[in-house]
């Protein structure tokens, strides 16, 4: 049977997810060197473009205005801003760039050229450029692939059947549609999820399903680890154990064997050794930088030494696809 399938059933990864942790990071580890060179990890930078005051009501999410949270709104950034914040990822390691807005969903005004522009600039000094603006069309995708766009990130975040309990301004298929348009635009796709949300282990791994039988795999996939932010819904969640978190990036692994798996968010609260061990289990990436997009994340330094003892080495740019082609006429596509 080949590794890649798109018609697992819930039991069948509920079982890997349950089987013994040894035998399941070992299970996990043989698939990641199969598909992926296990000392390489891929070292992206989140770059928040346009902070707070979203209309969404994501019960994680610090940057929703609904809740009384210390973010600071700020507006978008500008382009010459944002490249330069860009360049200093990159001179400290950072193959991969991903912009973040504080949006419901792309807008087709002057705020979206900026952010074209910025696609353009970060991509010309030779980063993967990934954006991350909530739901998008077909059409702005494509716009934002002409100007050298390389990866879209757009979560499920839980199961379907847990959706309703942590977003209620938009649907679960809402995102699916998503996730379709930017497959259509030729983007590569990033999308994944949160635990810690207080789901249960059926809703991990009913998102996992739902990933695992699109019509594509992603081709990457981050998994956060919630990070409880005072005055949101979450504050009071309790920190995710790091063995689920172990146990969740090695059945992503198995179940998506050749996507990027992101160790994403919630690094602050995981010791080198329990990050270690999820890099055993497929981890492929991280998010680096002292800021992930309003939360602290750890220091670039700290994470080179980690690299440094772990043998492992930082991913080149563009190391699994060829680098977008900007097309002349970007900025008009749209008329
Ligand atoms: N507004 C856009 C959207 O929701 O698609 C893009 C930015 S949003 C902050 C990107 C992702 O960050 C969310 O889908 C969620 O998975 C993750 N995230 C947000 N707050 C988080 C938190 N407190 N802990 C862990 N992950 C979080
Ligand atoms: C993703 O899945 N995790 C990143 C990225 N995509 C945009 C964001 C994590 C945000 C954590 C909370 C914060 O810093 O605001
Ligand atoms: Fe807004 Fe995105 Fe936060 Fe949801 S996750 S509140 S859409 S910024």
């Amino acid at each position: 049977m080949s590794d890649i399938r798109h018609n697992w059933t819930k039991e069948e990864i509920l079982a890997i997810y349950n089987k013994p942790l040894m035998e399941l990071l070992y299970e996990a580890a043989t698939m990641h060197r199969k598909h992926h060179d296990p000392s390489v990890v891929q070292v992206s930078s989140l770059i928040s473009i346009k902070t707070g005051g979203c209309p969404e009501d994501c019960a994680y999410c610090p940057q929703a205005a609904r809740y009384n949270t210390k973010v600071k709104v700020h507006k978008l950034m500008d382009v010459d801003e944002v490249t330069s914040l860009a360049k200093n990822a990159k001179a400290n390691g950072a193959s991969r760039v991903c912009m973040g807005a504080a949006w419901r969903n792309v807008r087709d005004n002057k705020d979206f050229d900026k952010v074209v522009d910025m696609v353009k600039s970060v991509h010309a000094l030779d980063l993967e450029v990934c954006c991350t603006l909530g739901m998008v069309t077909e059409l702005q995708a494509k716009r934002l692939a002409d100007a050298g766009l390389y990866a879209y990130n757009h979560n499920l975040d839980t199961s379907e059947e847990y959706y309703d309990d942590i977003i209620s301004t938009r649907t679960y298929d809402e995102r699916l549609k998503t996730l379709e348009n930017i497959r259509n635009a030729k983007l590569t796709v990033c999308s994944g999820g949160i635990i810690g949300l207080g789901e249960s282990t059926e809703d991990r791994v009913g998102m996992l399903q739902t990933l695992a039988n699109l019509p594509e795999h992603p081709q990457s996939t981050p998994i956060n680890a919630l990070v409880p932010v005072e005055g949101t819904p979450l504050e009071e969640q309790e920190i995710v154990p790091i063995w689920d978190m172990v146990r969740m990036i090695a059945t992503t692994r198995l179940v998506l064997p050749k996507t990027v798996v992101r160790l994403s968010a919630g690094r602050t609260q995981m010791s080198m050794e329990g990050q270690a061990l999820c890099f055993m289990a497929g981890a492929g990436s991280i998010n680096a930088g002292d800021k992930l997009l309003t939360t602290p994340n750890p220091e670039f330094n700290d994470d080179m030494e980690m690299f440094r003892i772990l043998g492992l080495q930082a991913k080149k740019p563009f190391a699994d696809g060829d680098k977008p082609v900007v097309k002349e006429n970007a900025e008009q596509s749209l008329a």
